[in-house]
């Protein structure tokens, strides 16, 4: 294939400096994850940063992703980090779950700030996630109907408004927004079919392709459930069929196949072609 992908050295470390300064003022960090592709969306880096932090690990858009898949990558998960979740932003009982687990994480500080003879502090967390992944859709499912910040009490930085989701738990209410894995064209990939990466870093072609091969591969059925394609054929073959289903004709009078193409990428994004997992746990 050999397309170069960009790379923007000034950007990300603006990017991870802003989360590495954040994370400074909390105990808990609460990563997102793509369930569809969790093991791109998850950000390396970041784990030299918030060594000391304890670390929540939400995987989200469960509704777009395989189940089978899901259990497994939470199973794998929990063996590294201290607390695992799926949420599904639709149900109601998000914020009580999300409450419980960034408290069962502050245990430890409060048992140090007993032991030191001060009152137990409320629990400061902070939502860390690559774009697009769920962060202000989380945020403001918690913030609903919360009193506004709590900024003006001592021992708050100035300009950081916290979201005061109950009297042990305090939710920074910006979100940090985590520079992508870029380092290989799969993951970028990945990234990309997801619509986390918003810039065309690969063209529709190598996404069309490698989506394709991977559906031919893992869930023989989608195309056949959505489009109505009975034996998955090459590239073109496929487009030609999705052109003819959906009766896209350039100006010539052609099967369109950019619009095929594209028509295919969207509709995989937006889970119309079922629930789909592009990363299985140890694959
Ligand atoms: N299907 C589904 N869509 C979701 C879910 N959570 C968020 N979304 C959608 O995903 C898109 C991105 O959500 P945001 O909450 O804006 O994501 P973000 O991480 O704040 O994105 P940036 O601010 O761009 O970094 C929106 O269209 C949401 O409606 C989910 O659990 N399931
Ligand atoms: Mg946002």
């Amino acid at each position: 294939m050999g397309q170069q992908i960009h790379w923007f050295p000034g950007h990300m470390n603006k990017a991870f400096n802003e989360v590495e300064n954040k994370v400074k003022l909390v105990d808990v960090v609460i990563e997102l994850l793509d369930a569809r592709a969790p093991f791109s969306s998850i950000n390396e880096n970041l784990e030299k940063v918030i060594q000391n932090k304890k670390k929540l690990i939400v995987l989200t858009k469960i509704d777009l992703a395989d189940q089978n898949a899901t259990k497994e990558w939470v199973e794998a998960l929990k063996k590294k980090y201290d607390s695992i979740l799926t949420l599904d932003l639709k149900n109601n009982g998000a914020e009580t779950i999300l409450s419980k687990a960034v408290i069962a994480l502050g245990k430890d500080k409060w048992a140090k700030e007993m032991a030191k003879g001060m009152k137990p502090q409320p629990i400061r967390a902070m939502i860390i996630g690559i774009p697009n992944v769920g962060k202000s859709s989380l945020i403001n499912r918690i913030a609903k109907r919360k009193a506004a910040g709590v900024q003006n009490k001592p021992g708050f930085t100035r300009g950081e408004q916290w979201i005061k989701v109950n009297k042990d738990f305090l939710l920074l209410d910006t979100p940090g927004i985590l520079p992508m894995n870029y380092e290989n064209q799969k993951k970028a990939a990945h990234l990309a079919l997801i619509g986390a990466i918003r810039e065309e870093i690969l063209p529709n072609e190598t996404l069309g392709e490698m989506l394709l091969e991977y559906l031919k591969n893992q869930y023989p059925s989608a195309l056949k459930d959505r489009f109505d394609i009975e034996t998955v054929g090459d590239r073109l073959t496929v487009l030609n069929q999705i052109a003819e289903r959906r009766k896209l004709v350039d100006s010539v009078g052609q099967n369109d196949l950019l619009r095929a193409e594209a028509l295919l990428l969207k509709e995989f994004k937006d889970g119309l072609l079922g629930k789909i997992t592009l990363e299985k746990y140890g694959a």
